[in-house]
């Protein structure tokens, strides 16, 4: 999963001003790479940042969604607002990536009726403030025990299993040791066999793995997650979610020829 960022304060090194053309120009260039879906986000998820108005949100989407609707590439929205949902929907975007995994009163509706894939993802807190202290008693079982529930919550409003991804969510409300701790033990967070998504690309658990490197010097620590990624799954399926999607892609091919198993 290629990111495609529209927010104008992205701190993952690759903000776009919000020029349409330069998204656009983005998402073609991660498309070539090979991406077999992108993610665009309009809304900055980073630590402290504090949420957008929906016409904000729409403005920033809908003009690129526009234009890459033609392109006949599967495009997954990351958004958490049910009128985002249904708009993007009613564009041909055949995936929500949900960072609130469809918390949002009206966002179970908004996507139950369409046959779009989901991401469900776990977060403590809100990302205002889910840095300030992130606290776990049982980490693993946390974030297992809160997918377990999404999708139970996803079955109440008749969303069949088979639409859902699950994600832990890395660095959303997590140190260090909270990240490290869901990376080794990624197989236990699976539920009912779903497959997992993993996004830590450029994060800042990469920088603290490798002595305070700053967001553009993170590609090589980036790349060591995601084969250590598709080492875990074993064949389970897994979708990585980065922004350098030809090393990506790279990374995992390598993976895949020297340990004769599929990318799944
Ligand atoms: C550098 C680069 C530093 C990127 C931080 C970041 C995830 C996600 C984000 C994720 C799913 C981000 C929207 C945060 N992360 N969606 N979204 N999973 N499903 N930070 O891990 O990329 S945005």
């Amino acid at each position: 999963m290629g990111i495609v960022n529209l927010t104008p304060d992205s701190f993952s090194g690759d903000g776009l001003t919000g020029s349409v053309a330069d998204a656009l120009f983005h998402a073609r260039a991660e498309w070539e790479a090979g991406a077999d879906i992108l993610d665009l986000g309009a809304e900055s998820t980073r630590p402290g940042a504090a949420p957008i108005s929906l016409q904000e949100e729409l403005d920033r989407l809908l003009p690129v969604l526009e234009k890459m609707r033609d392109w006949e590439i599967p495009l997954s929205i990351d958004s958490s607002k049910p009128e985002v949902m249904r708009a993007a929907l009613a564009m041909g975007a055949c995936m929500i990536n949900d960072i609130n995994a469809l918390r949002v009163p009206g966002a179970l509706e908004a996507v139950a009726a369409s046959d779009c894939g989901l991401c469900l993802m776990h977060m403590q807190g809100k990302p205002r403030d889910m840095q300030r202290d992130p606290c776990y008693k049982d980490v693993i079982g946390e974030v297992r025990g809160f997918l377990a529930e999404r999708v139970l919550a996803c079955q109440d409003v008749g969303i069949a299993p088979e639409r859902l991804l699950l994600d832990p969510g890395f660095g959303f409300g997590k140190n260090l040791l909270h990240n490290v701790t869901l990376f080794r033990y990624l197989p236990k967070l699976m539920v009912n066999d779903l497959p997992l998504l993993v996004g830590v690309c450029r994060k800042r658990m990469i920088g603290e793995l490798t002595g305070g490197r700053e967001v553009d010097e993170r590609l090589s620590g980036s790349l060591a997650a995601a084969v250590v990624a598709a080492e875990k799954m074993n064949g389970q399926a897994l979708v990585i979610r980065a922004h350098d999607v030809r090393a990506t892609k790279d990374a995992l091919t390598v993976w895949s020829a020297l340990t004769g198993r599929e990318k799944s």
